[in-house]
C-alpha cells in the first residue's frame, strides 16, 4: 500500500511465537521504518510483544548464512547448492546402505510449526528417509497433549483450547502466558485478556512454583511444589466426585469410562496430598468446589505441566476435570477450531490421527508416537553401538544441544557421527557439528500461513503473509531445500529416477502456497463444497491483508470425535496402569533439597534470538533465582556466582534474590550457554549464560510419553568464591532497590 512519496506499508503476521500478532511494517526505499502492532488485524487488534523487531534483526544479521556451506580443518567453505544437495544425498545413502535406513536419524526442531513450507513440505521429505529414528522438539514440549487428544478423542490434532475470552473460572497450571504469550492457546495479549476476564467478574486461580508475571494478574496464586501436580488434579477431582459435584450436560450421551475415573480417583483425598504438593487441604477443597460450580470453567496447563514425571497423566487429568464438570466442548471452557486449512481432514501423510508404540527405541525401549521417537532417547541411540545404532543425522530448525535434556551428552554424540548436515540459517551450538550446513531464508523472505497456529487459535482465523523482501537468486527457501533432497534420497536409479524427478517438478509447480490454496478450497469456509458460495480460496485471502475471522470457537462434538463409537475416552487404559507409578510416588517422593525449574523471558525464543543485540542487550538475562531462605542458608549473596550441579553436569551462574521463588525451588531461564566452542553467533557469544540443559536429564521422564521432565531436577547450588560477582547484574540489581 503507499503512502506518502516513498514510504510504504507491508501487513503479515509474526510468527516468532503462537500469538500470530499481525503486524504494519513501514518501509522507505525497502528499508524497514518502523515494525507496529496492525490495528486493522481482527484477531490481535494491533498487539505486539518487544521480540518483533527479531524479524528484522534477523534478516540484516551478518551472522547468518545464505550459501551453503561444508566443514574443513580451515573453518567452514562455501559451495554451491548442487554440490551441496549431491553431497548430502551421497553420504546419506552410503550410511544407509552400509548399515540400514534407520541409521540415518532426523531431528525438527519448533520453527518447524511456524513456518508453513517446513510444516507442508518437512513430512514428505522426512518420509523419504525412510528411518525409524524420528525426533522433535514435540517431544520435550506438547507430545503429553497429543496422546491425551489421540487416546480420548481419536486424533492427535483435537486439542481443546481454553475460551479465555468467555471463561468465568480459569485454573492455570504450568504456564505463563503474560511471558510466553500463550502456548495451545493462540490469543494475542493474554495480559489483556487475562485483565478482562477478572474485569468482567471472573476469576483466575494460577498453580506455579514461581509468582510469575502472570501470577501478579492472576486472582490468586499458589505454590506448588514441583513435579506435584498430578495429586493436585487428582485430589481436585477426588472432591468433584466425593461431593457429587460431577455434572456432564450433554458430554454425558457420548462420554464412556466415568465409573472407572471416579473409582481412580477415590484414592487420592486431598488430605493425602496436601503436604506433597505445598497446598493447603482446605485450600484444594475450596478450588475443587468453586470450579465445579463456576457457571463455565476451563483448566488449563502448559509446559510445567506437560514437561514433568507425570506430564501425560497431568495432561489427561486436565481434559478429565474439564470434562466431568461439563466444560468441555463448551463456551467459556474448553473447544475445538474449525480453521480454514484443516489439518484435522487432511490426508493422514500430511497430519496423521496418531499412532502409539507401534516401535520402540532401540536402547531404552521408548514408545513411538505417531511416526517419532522421544528426543531424550536421540544421544544413546547414537553413542550405543549395534544394529540401527545412528550414524549420520539430519537436523532442520532445530537447536537440541541447547533445548533437550543433557547437551553435553548430546555434544558428544553430534561430534562422533559420520555424517550430519543442518537446515538452519544459523552456525550454532547444534550445527557447528554439522559436516553441510544448508541456510533457508528467513522470515520477511518467504510467505507464510500459520497452518499450526489457527488450528490453537481462540478464534476460527485465516492470514496470509506475503514476502516482503525478496531473496536472492542463490538462496532456497526450506521446502526446496527439502524437496531437493527428497527428489535425490527417492532417486534409486531406473524408473524410481524419472518418478522422483516428475514428483519434484509437480510439487515444485505447486509450492507451499498451491497446496495451500487446495487445502483452504476444500476447507470448511471454502469454495468446494459450497460453489455457489464466494468462498475462501488463497486468492480471496489474499484480498484482506489484516486477515479474516470466522467468528468465535462453538461446540462441534460428538461429530468431529475420531474415535471409532463417536464417544469421548473418559478413561484409557494406559492412563490408569500409570497411576500405580502415581500411587507410588506418593510415599517415595523426595521433598528436601533444592528442585530446579526453568523461565521464559520475553525477548527470547528457545535458544535463537540472542545474536540479536536490542533483544539481550541491558541487565544479564541468563540469572538462577532463589528464594532468599534458601540463599542465606548457603551464604550467597545477590549478584554471586555460583556452581549450579545435577546428576549430568554443572554449571556456573550469577544469582539473584527473589521472593517470587518457592522455598526450595531454584530457577535458570532455557536456550542459553552459546560459549561452546565454534559457535558463530558474535552477539550471542558476548551474552553467553549458561545452559539449563546442561543440568536437566535425559533419564526423567514422563513413563507414558517419553517427554523430557524438565520441572523438578534435584540440584546443588554453592556459591563459588566470595569474590565472584557479576558487576552488571549487581548494578541493575540496585538500581531496582
Ligand atoms: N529445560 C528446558 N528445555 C526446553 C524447554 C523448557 O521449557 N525447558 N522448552 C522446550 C520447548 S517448548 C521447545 S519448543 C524446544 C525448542 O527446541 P528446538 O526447536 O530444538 O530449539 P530452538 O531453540 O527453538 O531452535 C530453533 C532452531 O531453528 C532455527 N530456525 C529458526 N527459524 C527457522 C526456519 O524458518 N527454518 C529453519 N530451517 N531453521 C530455523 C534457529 O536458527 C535454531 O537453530 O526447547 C525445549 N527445551
Ligand atoms: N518470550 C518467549 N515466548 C515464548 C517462548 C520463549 O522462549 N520466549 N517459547 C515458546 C514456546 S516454544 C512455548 S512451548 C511456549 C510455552 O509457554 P508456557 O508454558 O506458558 O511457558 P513457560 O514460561 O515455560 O511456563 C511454564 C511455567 O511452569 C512453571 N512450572 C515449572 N515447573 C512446574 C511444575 O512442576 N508445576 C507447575 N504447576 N508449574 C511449573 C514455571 O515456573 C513457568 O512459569 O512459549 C512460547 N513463547
Ligand atoms: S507476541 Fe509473539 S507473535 Fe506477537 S509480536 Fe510477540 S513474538 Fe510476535
Ligand atoms: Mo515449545
Amino acid at each position: 500500500m503507499q503512502t506518502n512519496s516513498n514510504e510504504y506499508k507491508h501487513h503479515r503476521s509474526c510468527n516468532l511465537c503462537e500469538a500470530m500478532c499481525g503486524v504494519e511494517i513501514t518501509l522507505a526505499d525497502k528499508k524497514i521504518i518502523s515494525i507496529r502492532g496492525d490495528k486493522d488485524d481482527p484477531f490481535s487488534k494491533g498487539h505486539i510483544c518487544p521480540k518483533v523487531v527479531a524479524l528484522e534483526d534477523l534478516y540484516n544479521d551478518k551472522d547468518r548464512l545464505k550459501y551453503p556451506v561444508r566443514r574443513t580443518s580451515n573453518g567452514w567453505e562455501k559451495i554451491s547448492w548442487t554440490e551441496a544437495f549431491d553431497e548430502v544425498a551421497k553420504q546419506l545413502k552410503s550410511v544407509q546402505s552400509r548399515y540400514g535406513n534407520s541409521a540415518v536419524g532426523v531431528y525438527f526442531g519448533n520453527p518447524t510449526i511456524h513456518n508453513y513450507g517446513t510444516t507442508l513440505f518437512g513430512p514428505m521429505f522426512f518420509a523419504s528417509l525412510h528411518t525409524k529414528n524420528k525426533f522433535s522438539a514435540t517431544s520435550v514440549d506438547q507430545l503429553t497433549h497429543h496422546i491425551a487428544s489421540y487416546f480420548m478423542f481419536g486424533h492427535q490434532l483435537l486439542l481443546p483450547v481454553a475460551d479465555i475470552e468467555r471463561t468465568d473460572f480459569m485454573l492455570i497450571l504450568g504456564a505463563n502466558p503474560v511471558v510466553s504469550n500463550g502456548s495451545l492457546l493462540t490469543a494475542p495479549d493474554m495480559a489483556g485478556k487475562l485483565k478482562a476476564l477478572r474485569k468482567r467478574g471472573g476469576k483466575v486461580v494460577l498453580v506455579d512454583p514461581r509468582r510469575t508475571e502472570t501470577a501478579r494478574l492472576a486472582s490468586e496464586h499458589l505454590f506448588i511444589r514441583p513435579g506435584t501436580d498430578v495429586f493436585l488434579l487428582l485430589a481436585i477431582l477426588n472432591v468433584i466426585f466425593k461431593e457429587n459435584l460431577v455434572n456432564l450436560g450433554r458430554l454425558a450421551a457420548f462420554t464412556d469410562g466415568l465409573k472407572i475415573v471416579k473409582k481412580a480417583v477415590a484414592d487420592f483425598p486431598p488430605e493425602k496430598v496436601a503436604e506433597i504438593t505445598g497446598i493447603a487441604q482446605n485450600k484444594i477443597q475450596e478450588l475443587a468446589r468453586s470450579f465445579a460450580k463456576a457457571k463455565t470453567a476451563v483448566c488449563y496447563g502448559r509446559m510445567g505441566v506437560s514437561t514433568q514425571e507425570f506430564g501425560g497423566v497431568c495432561q489427561w487429568l486436565i481434559n478429565v476435570l474439564n470434562i466431568v464438570t461439563g466444560n468441555l466442548d463448551k463456551v467459556g471452557g474448553a473447544l475445538f477450531t474449525l480453521p480454514a486449512f484443516d489439518p484435522i481432514t487432511a490426508p493422514e501423510s500430511l497430519a496423521p490421527k496418531g499412532s502409539y508404540g507401534r516401535w520402540h527405541s532401540r536402547v531404552r525401549k521408548l514408545p513411538e508416537f505417531a511416526g517419532e521417537l522421544p528426543s531424550v532417547a536421540l544421544a544413546e541411540e547414537i553413542l550405543t553401538p549395534g544394529k540401527n545404532q545412528i550414524k549420520a543425522l539430519v537436523t532442520s530448525a532445530g537447536n537440541p544441544v541447547l533445548s533437550t535434556p543433557n547437551g553435553q551428552q548430546l555434544d558428544s554424540a553430534f561430534a562422533s557421527l559420520e555424517f550430519m548436515v543442518s537446515i538452519d540459517f544459523y552456525i550454532n551450538e547444534t550445527t557447528r557439528h554439522a559436516h553441510i550446513i544448508l541456510p533457508p531464508t528467513v522470515a520477511l523472505e518467504h510467505d507464510n500461513y500459520d497452518l499450526a497456529l489457527s488450528l490453537l487459535a481462540v478464534e476460527n482465523v485465516a492470514k496470509y503473509s506475503p514476502v516482503l523482501f525478496e531473496p536472492d537468486s542463490n538462496q532456497r527457501h526450506d521446502w526446496q531445500i527439502y524437496l531437493e533432497l527428497q527428489s535425490r534420497m527417492e532417486s534409486k536409479g531406473g524408473l524410481s529416477d524419472v518418478v522422483a524427478q516428475v514428483k519434484k517438478q509437480v510439487m515444485s509447480y505447486l509450492g507451499p502456497s498451491g497446496m495451500l490454496d487446495l487445502g483452504l478450497q476444500f476447507g470448511p469456509y471454502g469454495t468446494k463444497f459450497n460453489p455457489f458460495s464466494s468462498g475462501l480460496s488463497l486468492n480471496k485471502l489474499k484480498e484482506t491483508p489484516h486477515g479474516v475471522s470466522f467468528g468465535q470457537l462453538e461446540p462441534c462434538l460428538p461429530e468431529r470425535l475420531f474415535t471409532p463409537a463417536k464417544t469421548i475416552k473418559l478413561a484409557p487404559e494406559i492412563y490408569i496402569k500409570d497411576l500405580k507409578r502415581v500411587k507410588e510416588k506418593l510415599t517415595s517422593i523426595k521433598t528436601d533439597g533444592l528442585f530446579l525449574i526453568g523461565r521464559r523471558q520475553l525477548s527470547s525464543s528457545n535458544s535463537w534470538l540472542h545474536n540479536s543485540l536490542r533483544l539481550v542487550k541491558g541487565r544479564p538475562k541468563c540469572v538462577l533465582l532463589i528464594n532468599p531462605e534458601d540463599a542465606s542458608k548457603r551464604n550467597i549473596t545477590n549478584g554471586q556466582t555460583v556452581v549450579v550441579s545435577s546428576r549430568v553436569g554443572r554449571i556456573e551462574i550469577p544469582v539473584e534474590i527473589s521472593e517470587e521463588m518457592m522455598l526450595g525451588v531454584v530457577s535458570i531461564p532455557h536456550g542459553w550457554g552459546h560459549n561452546r566452542s565454534n559457535v558463530e553467533l558474535s552477539v550471542a557469544k558476548e551474552h553467553a549464560g549458561a545452559s539449563l540443559n546442561d543440568l536437566t536429564d535425559e533419564l526423567a521422564i514422563d513413563a507414558v510419553s517419553g517427554t523430557a521432565a524438565f520441572s523438578g531436577v534435584s540440584v546443588e547450588v554453592e556459591a563459588v568464591s566470595n569474590r565472584a560477582y557479576n558487576r552488571e547484574l549487581l548494578e541493575s540489581l540496585k538500581a531496582s532497590d
